[in-house]
């Protein structure tokens, strides 16, 4: 199904006192804007309706719009972020989202971040990582069975997100680094491995037939292109030095 909008948050100027374990300097504010409006823009050009929110004062990490909420074609979920320091972005989200969708919530002592929630097929597979536990994945669950979305977990050995690690394309094609080739949720999916220097596009986005790629990663982008996606590499630097990629920057429905 294709995409129709986005919900982004602009960063604002206290982006580099967010949350990272990146170890690659503090962000060039100037070019995060200016990659930012980029990858607005191109969303816009795959045809999306953005909505762009203004930077949340005090939450230096609220432009990872997609940790906030979980959306699909019936519900919106909003999550209780595992960091405490982003609980507090959910409150403008949800106010975002009550005239959109009905709405469900992760409730204490559930912890859930949307980075951690892959949807692939009609099924979702949530990550067990430092940000969502048990209980937060088991209420994500609940919710999804309701509006008949199966749910399996999946342990999240290193990295910040499961997304972080594995996304789907389509096609029953699943692009993944190589600590979750062996993984069994992911079994019956067409599995492309990345290499490890490549680690970071796994975190590529599919919209509406077409892949947005980090820019940098020559392998990974030709062998997509002879799968015949047609690609967009999108130039990722200063957003990755917050520990983000290209889904974590907006919801898309
Ligand atoms: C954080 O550590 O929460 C942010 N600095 C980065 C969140 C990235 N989100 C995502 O990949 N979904």
């Amino acid at each position: 199904m294709p995409f129709e909008k986005a919900i982004l948050r602009r960063p604002g100027a206290d982006a580099a006192k967010g949350l990272t374990t990146a170890n690659l300097g503090a962000p060039d504010f100037q070019r995060l804007v200016e990659q930012h409006s980029a990858y607005r823009q191109t969303l816009e050009d795959l045809e999306l309706e953005c909505l762009v929110l203004d930077a949340l004062p005090g939450s230096p990490d609220a432009w990872f719009v997609e940790d906030t909420a979980v959306l699909t074609k019936d519900l919106a979920v909003i999550t209780r972020p595992g960091a405490p320091s982003r609980r507090g972005e959910t409150t403008s989200i949800a106010q975002v989202l009550a005239g959109m969708k009905p709405v469900a919530r992760i409730e204490a002592p559930g912890t859930l971040d949307g980075g951690d929630v892959l949807l692939a097929g009609g099924h979702c597979y949530v990550g067990l990582s430092d940000r969502t536990n048990e209980a937060g994945a088991g209420q994500l669950a609940a919710h999804f069975r309701r509006v008949g979305i199966a749910t399996n977990p999946v342990r999240v050995p290193s990295g910040l997100h499961l997304k972080s690690g594995v996304n789907y394309l389509r096609n029953g094609q699943m692009l993944m680094t190589r600590e979750f080739a062996t993984e069994p949720a992911f079994a019956g999916f067409d599995r492309l491995i990345l290499a490890t220097e490549e680690n970071y596009a796994a975190n590529t986005l599919w919209i509406n037939g077409t892949l947005l790629v980090p820019a940098g990663y020559p392998r990974i982008t030709a062998r997509l292109e002879s799968l015949g996606y047609p690609v967009i590499t999108l130039d990722m630097s200063e957003t990755a030095k917050m520990d983000g990629g290209l889904s974590c920057l907006s919801l898309r429905f």
